[in-house]
């Protein structure tokens, strides 16, 4: 299979699965799941799942078994998105070409989809029964995304945000900041991923985790780029907001030039990381290069 069907068939195969799991809009309480509907059918590059489903095709596993740590990964990326957007945080009006969920539906709703979505994520993951491993293994599963998730991870990293705005971050703040509220949702995707393999030992989950940190790493760092070049149309959101929130971002601190560098630079050592694997490892390969080159 080439690796454009490859990447469609993974697409659909968690669109699928998502809307299995998402509860149909018509169910009490109506609002509320259209909401969530709304947020999670509503675009979206799916690049967390794809981590996932990637790292188990390099691993051999049966892609059966990924849908629920693919859907689990992308409703908390959902939720992430969701309260990032409330006026109490960035108070954004346009995600993915449409109104954010609070301006859609209104403020209650969009906390309710959020905490809907998070616990969604963790009951995929600990109903699924297309996830055939061990008590255990799943147990370190659930582990893996609720410490990526929390205030260790991802929500400590967006206190770290909202604390950090009108402040002057150097270098290593600044990527201490990303490390968490970006990086730990697609490191956890990397590593959700490689638990689903059960002969997968210390020495590949140790290279996949590199890999994972730097792509985190340089998906932000592309992430600031875009704010500064693309536009609100090809991004969906609104472009030069991180300006507009006075965010200290890689550009304004290395410069354009020195950010695209850094982000080369990570990418290579991603794929270095990558090494020992075999060409089941190419689509990971691939999704290196696109975290750097893509458009949106
Ligand atoms: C509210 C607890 C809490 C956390 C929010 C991830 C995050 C933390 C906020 C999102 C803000 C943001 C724009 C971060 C930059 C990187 C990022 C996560 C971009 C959006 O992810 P994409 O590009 O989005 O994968 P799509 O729409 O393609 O799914």
């Amino acid at each position: 299979m080439s690796l454009k069907s490859l990447i469609k068939t993974y697409q659909q195969q968690v669109d699928s699965a998502l809307d299995t799991w998402l509860p149909a809009a018509n169910i009490q309480p109506p609002r509320l799941h259209e909401a969530m509907r709304y947020i999670v059918q509503g675009g979206g590059k799916r690049v967390r799942p794809m981590l996932v489903y990637l790292t188990g095709h390099a691993l051999s596993v049966n892609s059966i078994m990924l849908d629920a740590p693919a859907c689990a990964v992308e409703l908390i990326h959902a939720y992430s998105l969701v309260h990032d957007d409330l006026p109490g945080m960035d108070d954004d009006d346009l995600r993915r070409g449409k109104p954010t969920c609070h301006k859609a539906f209104d403020e209650a709703t969009a906390i309710l989809v959020g905490d809907a979505l998070q616990t969604l994520a963790f009951y995929v993951l600990s109903h699924d029964p297309h996830l055939q491993t061990s008590d255990k293994r799943r147990l370190e599963m659930i582990e893996t995304l609720a410490h990526a998730t929390g205030s260790r991870g991802m929500a400590g990293g967006q206190a770290i945000d909202m604390a950090s705005v009108g402040q002057s971050l150097n270098i290593a703040e600044l990527e201490n900041m990303h490390i968490h509220k970006t990086g730990a949702l697609i490191r956890a995707s990397v590593k959700l991923g490689a638990l689903t393999c059960s002969t997968i030992d210390d020495n590949q989950l140790n290279k996949l985790d590199h890999y994972a940190k730097c792509i985190g790493l340089a998906f932000q760092i592309q992430d600031d780029i875009l704010d500064v070049e693309s536009s609100t149309e090809m991004l969906g959101k609104r472009q030069g907001s991180d300006i507009a929130h006075h965010k200290v971002t890689y550009p304004a601190l290395l410069g354009l030039r020195g950010a695209k560098q850094m982000a080369i630079e990570l990418i290579e050592d991603a794929k270095t990381s990558l090494t020992d694997f075999d060409e089941k490892a190419d689509p990971l390969r691939w999704m290196a290069s696109y975290i750097v080159t893509r458009h949106y």
